[in-house]
């Protein structure tokens, strides 16, 4: 294809992603979560994207919405392309969504060229890979993977409204949430196009990377409580205060998981109540967020965290209560999938760098339903979950490159391409 091809569909790229950017809850920051009106706004352009592509479009059970692209005859087993279309609060503009329009602009490719492949292409925006709303995460992708929990159902946002009603509010039906799952057979591989919310394709000026593994991760939500009271009548000696004893559980995780290599820990999210000044605080809730490459690395940490705040709150006469809200073991790329890639790479006389994840992606997911890779592009400093993560233009046509020579050379496993 003629590079001025590539450069007007990495402009187009660009400006899609500049449009969904507008579908937020705020103007001036980015923030748009599962089954808002922000997801519907968004889910509507790439629909629209997705047919002007020659797409057959739907919306899952979960709200996912998936186009389809046929091969050379319809009813194909397909290769999945995408990523999610949900963000975190007052996010930066690529996480997720570069993936989905960067799939898009591969089907407009082959589209101009009238190409039809041995296999169907399906491009999927999942609807909440963040866990925002919910706390819980990669609800679209274990949809379709066939993995969601029911219990999910009943978590509820900081309104109270529960997923499941807040389903029914979008025009869902939690009832037939399995409808989304797809079966094992026509599914060939899942391959996400994503930053790499890391530093280490910049400081290597590499454009993008391989990768070889997403690490594992634990999403704990806890609540302390102790007693309110009055901040200038309870003597300290006498006091139960639920957000001493949170912060000292803070500092308990970022110490725990300092002292493990590899093991990262943060407590992302804190709220203490009633929440006024002269309250000694009763209650205080928040998450803690522990990841590490290696499984029985990370599950060591989290036991640690969990004795350690139990301990405290017996010192300090409180009460705890922790819940997981997510658990996903480290999951390994298909190595068939990663030499495809790296084939890829290698054929726009690019350097292949394999690297892990330690964000993660729906991609954890999808690998109960099918072989999973990723193909991970440089940004600015590494700087993701803020509006100031960035991509160049440059980069991103360097990855469309890439990725589309990865689908026009793909073949199912043990095929030659
Ligand atoms: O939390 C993560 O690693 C991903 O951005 N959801
Ligand atoms: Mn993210
Ligand atoms: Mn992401």
């Amino acid at each position: 294809m003629p590079s001025a091809d590539y450069r007007l569909l990495s402009e187009r790229i660009w400006d899609r992603i500049e449009a969904l950017a507008h579908c937020s809850e705020g103007e001036g920051a980015l923030t748009r979560v599962f089954l808002s009106k922000e997801q519907r706004a968004a889910t509507d352009l790439v629909a629209g994207w997705m047919a002007s592509a020659g797409m057959a479009v739907h919306i899952d059970a979960i709200g996912n919405v998936i186009g389809r692209y046929e091969g050379t005859r319809p009813g194909l087993p397909c290769a999945m392309v995408g990523s999610h279309l949900d963000t975190v609060r007052n996010a930066g503009k690529y996480d997720g969504i570069l993936g989905v329009v960067a799939g898009i602009a591969c089907i407009e490719a082959l589209q101009a060229k009238a190409i039809r492949l041995p296999f169907a292409i399906e491009v999927i925006g999942f609807a909440d890979e963040e866990g925002t709303r919910f706390q819980s995460t990669l609800l679209g992708s274990r949809a379709v993977a066939g993995t969601f929990e029911a219990r999910r159902l009943q978590a509820k946002d900081e309104t109270e409204i529960t997923v499941a009603e807040a389903m029914r509010a979008y025009g869902l039906d939690p009832s037939r949430i399995s409808e989304a799952a797809r079966r094992r057979d026509p599914v060939l591989g899942y391959v996400e196009f994503h930053i790499e919310q890391g530093p280490v394709l910049e400081a290597e000026n590499l454009p993008v990377g391989v990768v070889t593994a997403i690490n594992g991760a634990t999403r704990l939500s806890v609540r302390i409580t102790g007693m309110a009271g009055h901040a200038g009548t309870v003597p300290m000696r006498l006091r139960k205060d639920a957000l001493a004893g949170a912060a000292e559980a803070v500092l308990a995780v970022e110490r725990i998981c300092s002292e493990r290599p590899e093991v990262v820990g943060t407590v992302g999210k804190l709220a203490s109540l009633p929440g006024a000044v002269n309250v000694i605080p009763g209650e205080a809730v928040f998450t803690i967020d522990i990841r590490a490459p290696i499984d029985a690395d990370r599950t060591a940490a989290v036991e640690a965290v969990r004795d350690t705040m139990e301990s405290i709150c017996t010192r300090r006469g409180l009460r705890i209560a922790v819940e997981t809200t997510f658990e996903a073991g480290s999951t390994a790329c298909a190595p068939w999938l990663m030499d495809r890639l790296d084939a890829a790479v290698a054929g726009e006389k690019l350097t292949v760098r394999r690297l892990p994840s330690g964000a993660g992606h729906d991609g954890m997911a999808m690998a109960a339903l099918t072989d999973v890779a990723m193909l991970f592009l440089r940004c600015a400093g590494g700087i993701n979950h803020s509006p100031a993560e960035s991509v160049t233009l440059n980069d991103i046509e360097t990855g469309l490159r890439v990725l589309l020579r990865f689908i026009e050379q793909f073949r199912p496993r043990g095929q030659a391409s």
